[in-house]
């Protein structure tokens, strides 16, 4: 019943309008799942492998080599397994591919593969996917971080940072929680229109607008939640990912070391600067959540980053760990960061996510299953933030369906679980 009869693959469009891969599993029973890859703009340099054709069709970035390694090699490899055995599928990929960053079957062959078995063995099994993959335990609603304002290589605005985003810790129910990030996100496009800015929005659905710094978006925001009614500080917090790892970069291709922003007239900023500059912003606003304040390749920094701030802020790695367990490893030796950003294309199968997730938490380390910027219609990440307990969810503004459908199947899972369901009970809800 559970056996896999057939896997099948094809090219299908993300939100961004690039090609991705799409996978179906299809067991003797007749049971199917079909999981869509997502894919990143800003990635950190350890991720595994998203394969692309290169050329000059899709502008390079057709997945048709992906989509043969599932017809011609992973195929044969796992029909005929039993679609339950999750962990010996997802060894036996990683397997035959036998690169250690999943580049000769690419890893979003491998990662549709892998989840499309999980969502077919769910359905086989006559059970939801957050209660499959997380068991009679799974119930907690994520907090979410909704990314209002974007910045940096998500938007062709003049903010530097990437993403700005609110985390309404401050309410009982997850369904309250969408409301409040809802009417935020609605009120802070009246305020830019107010001023006279932009309101068109960026690859994750918030807003893109030209602003005098990086500041004025935390002021904006902050003027948006007052309007739409709710606490600042209280309700609502802030989380950021300035995703500095790309400021790092610029500055590399000047040839020199440390951060360039492109709107400030202080050339460089040190690790340092940028520690006291989010020291400073912690003072000021609500930041709960802090996501790669510092580059990926400056672990000293980090370091220092969370003995200064880590008291009273999730520092979290997301380029730095990039869902790999060995560099978690590394994160929880040196201290150098308190929670784990978990993306299931950083790393390429749902077994290794999980590893990840479960050393992270048993490590103390809060953990935030995340979208990407290119994303698809497909909903895992909701059912995985369930299953795994972890509290917290990163997928977008409340706005474009590619987000929406992750907001929209939380709410699903909300009514479902009704009284079991616990709301944000994660690390930093306190
Ligand atoms: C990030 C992500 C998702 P991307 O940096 O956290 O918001 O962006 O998918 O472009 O890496
Ligand atoms: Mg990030």
């Amino acid at each position: 019943m559970f056996d896999i009869e057939l896997v099948h693959a094809r090219q299908i469009l993300d939100s961004r309008g690039n090609p991705t891969i799409e996978v179906e599993v299809v067991l003797a029973s007749g049971a199917s799942g079909r999981a869509a890859v997502p894919s990143g703009a800003s990635t950190g340099e350890n991720e595994a492998v998203e394969l692309r054709d290169g050329g000059e069709a899709w502008m390079g970035k057709g997945v048709g080599r992906a989509v043969s390694n599932v017809i011609e090699r992973a195929a044969p490899a796992i029909e005929g397994f039993d679609a339950r055995e999750q962990e010996m599928i997802d060894a036996t990929l990683i397997e035959l591919d036998a690169t250690p960053n999943k580049s000769e079957l690419g890893a979003n062959a491998i990662l549709g593969v892998s989840m499309a078995v999980a969502k077919a063995a769910a359905e086989a099994s006559g059970l939801p996917l957050y209660r499959y993959l997380g068991g009679s335990s799974a119930k907690t609603l994520p907090v979410p971080m909704f990314n209002i304002l974007n910045g940096g290589k998500h938007a062709d605005n003049t903010v530097d940072f990437q993403e700005f985003m609110i985390q309404p810790w401050g309410f009982d129910e997850f369904g309250e929680a969408l409301r409040a990030g809802t009417e935020i996100y609605h009120t802070l496009k009246g305020v830019l229109t107010k001023r006279g800015m932009s309101t068109a929005v960026g690859d994750e659905g918030g807003f893109a607008p030209n602003l005098k710094d990086n500041e004025d978006a935390l002021k904006i925001i902050e003027e948006a939640v007052d309007k739409a009614g709710y606490s600042w500080g209280e309700q609502i917090f802030v989380a950021l990912d300035p995703a500095t790892s790309e400021l790092w970069n610029e500055a590399q291709k000047d040839g020199k070391e440390g951060y360039k922003f492109f709107s400030s007239s202080q050339e460089i900023y040190s690790s340092d600067d940028l520690i006291s500059l989010w020291s400073d912003w912690c003072d000021k606003y609500p930041i709960r959540s802090l996501e790669d304040g510092l580059g990926e390749s400056d672990w000293a920094g980090w370091a220092r980053l969370t003995e200064r701030l880590g008291d009273r802020v999730q520092i979290v790695g997301d380029d730095l760990f990039v869902t790999n367990k060995a560099f978690v490893e590394r994160g929880v030796a040196e201290k150098s960061a308190n929670a784990v950003l978990v993306k299931l294309n950083q790393i390429g199968t749902l077994s290794e996510t999980f590893d990840t997730v479960n050393y992270a938490m048993r490590n103390s380390m809060a953990c935030v299953i995340s979208h990407r910027s290119g994303e698809t219609e497909d909903a895992t990440i909701a059912d995985l933030a369930v299953a795994t307990n972890c509290g917290q969810i990163k997928t977008g503004a409340p706005c474009r369906s590619d987000r929406n459908a992750k907001y929209n199947q939380l709410l699903r899972i909300a009514e479902e679980l009704g009284e079991a369901g616990v709301y944000g009970s994660g690390t930093w809800n306190r």
